[in-house]
């Protein structure tokens, strides 16, 4: 029997998250317009919860659920809102008590991506079920990289402008991002070219 548990398995491919993601949303709603704009987001996302338990599990699709309701209540493309949670995400792990996770990763924006997947790789030790995407370097120069995202998420590769602009800020260098291949194009998985300086 279909319980609404199941169809919402379904409709995220069976997919779940930590909560800290959902926190995160949060958190970036206050920012941007206090205690209303979060009641009024989570009111448009239909979720009956005030708040998520950071290491709880929770199906992806409400996640997208949230970042839908929030590009209907800020009257803005969901793929802004995915950028600018990107960016926010760097910000709110390195207060959330991941600033020894991060500094961890690297010191430099290339040193860092380079690391991103060993630092995945160690969160997933603890937090078995996480479903970590991969980031892959090519072309590494002084001056820039191909970052190469695959995910088994779909529709999340502005986040990935986001997370990539709040590690610029996070490093304090200059960066310019192009989405130079896209798997929702058919290609076989997402491509950046970053520059940095
Ligand atoms: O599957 C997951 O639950 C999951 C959660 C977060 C998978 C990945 C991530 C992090 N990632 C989000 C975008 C994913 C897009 C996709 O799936 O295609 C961002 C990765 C990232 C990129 C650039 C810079 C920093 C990044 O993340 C740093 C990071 C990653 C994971 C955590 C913290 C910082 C993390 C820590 C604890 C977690 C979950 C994730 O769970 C908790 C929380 C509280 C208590 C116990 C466990």
């Amino acid at each position: 029997m279909p319980t609404l548990k199941t169809t919402v398995q379904d409709e995220s491919g069976g997919v779940t998250v930590y909560g800290l993601v959902n926190k995160a949303v949060e958190d970036l709603a206050h920012t941007v317009g206090g205690p209303q704009m979060w009641a009024a987001i989570r009111a448009q996302a239909q979720v009956d919860a005030p708040t998520f338990i950071g290491m709880d599990q929770y199906p992806d699709e409400v996640t997208y659920r949230l970042v839908a309701a929030a590009s209907e209540v800020l009257q803005m493309p969901a793929e802004q809102v995915l950028e600018t949670f990107g960016e926010h995400w760097v910000l709110y792990t390195a207060q959330e008590g991941y600033g020894p996770l991060l500094d961890l990763a690297g010191s430099t924006l290339p040193g860092f991506l380079m690391h991103l997947d060993a630092m995945h790789a160690r969160v997933a030790l603890t937090l078995p079920e996480l479903t970590p995407p991969s980031f892959e370097c090519t072309d590494v120069t002084e001056h820039g990289l191909r970052l190469h995202y695959r995910s088994a998420r779909q529709g999340l590769e502005p986040m990935v402008v986001g997370l990539l602009r709040g590690l610029g800020r996070r490093f304090g260098v200059e960066i310019a991002v192009a989405h130079v291949e896209r798997r929702a194009d058919g290609a076989a998985h997402d491509v950046f070219s970053v520059t940095y300086g």
